[in-house]
């Protein structure tokens, strides 16, 4: 049995949105050059668009966010320093130990609430000089926090946090990889988010739909650092133009409309939260990401698997945990479908 129709509702994650039609053409169209040189008006043009969205001096494309946060730890740290983030961290569950191997940090993960730190905790966490010790010297937070289940920090918890590592002179990378989701979510703009931090990572390529990039904010003497590291890992592009032009397409036009992801993912969670054998509190759900446990015996990967021949997909977060992110290539009615698809597999127990 399939959804009916034959459409497959993809709900794994927001990376898995196809560029707009506009975008195909502003990539097919846009001026290019060698951006090693750094003669491509079209990324220098996002590049800029990106510092202003953001309130920072520069930015820097990048392939990835996974390589956005990799140069930041970069340009932050040195061998045998320590970074304090979140236990649940992107950084520390999905960059296949990337800190270890490029920068030679340290990590302090500590437990957050739904991934989100307070600044008591980090405040504890930073350690004195002392030679037995590694120094901190960077802090990273995560907004919308993905394993949070698409948490938000509220802004004055941010800059509680800002006002904790700012007289200590350690700076604040802030992965906020869905930064637009949680500028809605929280009714401020990503400016005023961005300002509690000295450098910002955040991708085109999830809710914002472009097929490729990822920008890292920060000031002009930063980045232009960070700008060697990204030649380091090999991350400088040439005519990279053709991705920043849907990246620009991206900026201009699909941030507002996360707001419907959102909207569907409350519509999402409040139909699973009914089901018997879900555990979930729908009011939790404050962007386009939901995290669902389920009551035992019921696994998530047998789950998965049920949905998938229904035509519905969703990934395992652990073993009883499954996410559902909402973005721009699925609808409303497709939450009515997944919830009935959820409910009849676990009334019958496949
Ligand atoms: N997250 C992906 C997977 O890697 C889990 C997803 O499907 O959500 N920061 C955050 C908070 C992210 O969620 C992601 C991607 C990244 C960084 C890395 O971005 P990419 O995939 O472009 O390297």
């Amino acid at each position: 049995m399939g959804t009916g129709s034959g459409r497959i509702i993809d709900l794994r994650s927001d990376t898995v949105t196809l560029p707009t039609e506009e975008m195909r053409e502003a990539m097919r169209s846009a001026p290019l050059g060698d951006d090693v040189f750094g003669e491509d008006p079209t990324v220098n043009r996002l590049e800029e668009m990106a510092a202003a969205k953001l309130g920072k001096e520069a930015a820097l494309l990048v392939p990835s966010g996974t390589m956005g946060n990799q140069v930041a730890l970069l340009t932050h740290t040195r061998r045998g320093d320590e970074v304090i983030l979140d236990a649940d961290a992107h950084i520390v569950h999905y960059e296949s130990g990337a800190p270890a191997v490029l920068s030679g940090v340290m990590l302090r993960p500590l437990p957050g609430q739904h991934g989100l730190l307070s600044p008591e905790q980090i405040e504890a966490a930073v350690r004195s000089p002392d030679i037995h010790t590694p120094p901190t010297t960077l802090i990273c937070l995560e907004n919308t926090h993905n394993r949070g289940g698409g948490s938000v920090y509220p802004l004055p918890a941010l800059q509680a946090v800002a006002a904790v590592a700012r007289p200590r002179g350690i700076p604040l990378h802030l992965d906020g990889a869905r930064i637009f989701n949680a500028a809605l979510a929280s009714g401020v703009p990503a400016s005023a988010i961005a300002a509690c931090a000295d450098s910002v990572m955040f991708c085109l390529s999830k809710g914002l739909s472009a097929p490729v990039g990822s920008l890292l904010c920060g000031p002009a003497d930063f980045i232009l650092r960070a700008r060697r590291f990204r030649k380091m890992v090999g991350g400088a592009m040439r005519q990279a133009g053709v991705l920043a032009a849907a990246g620009i397409v991206a900026l201009e036009k699909m941030v507002d409309r996360l707001e419907v992801d959102h909207a569907n993912a409350k519509r999402l969670a409040a139909g699973l939260a009914r089901i018997p054998g879900v555990l979930l509190d729908a009011g939790r759900v404050q962007t386009n990401i939901l995290i669902f446990r389920l009551a035992p015996p019921q696994t998530a990967a047998s789950l998965v698997r049920a949905l998938a021949m229904d035509g519905v997909r969703a990934l395992p977060v652990g073993p009883a945990a499954i996410r559902m992110v909402t973005h721009k290539d699925v609808e409303g009615a497709d939450m009515d479908v997944a919830i009935a698809a959820v409910a009849r597999h676990l009334a019958t127990g496949r």
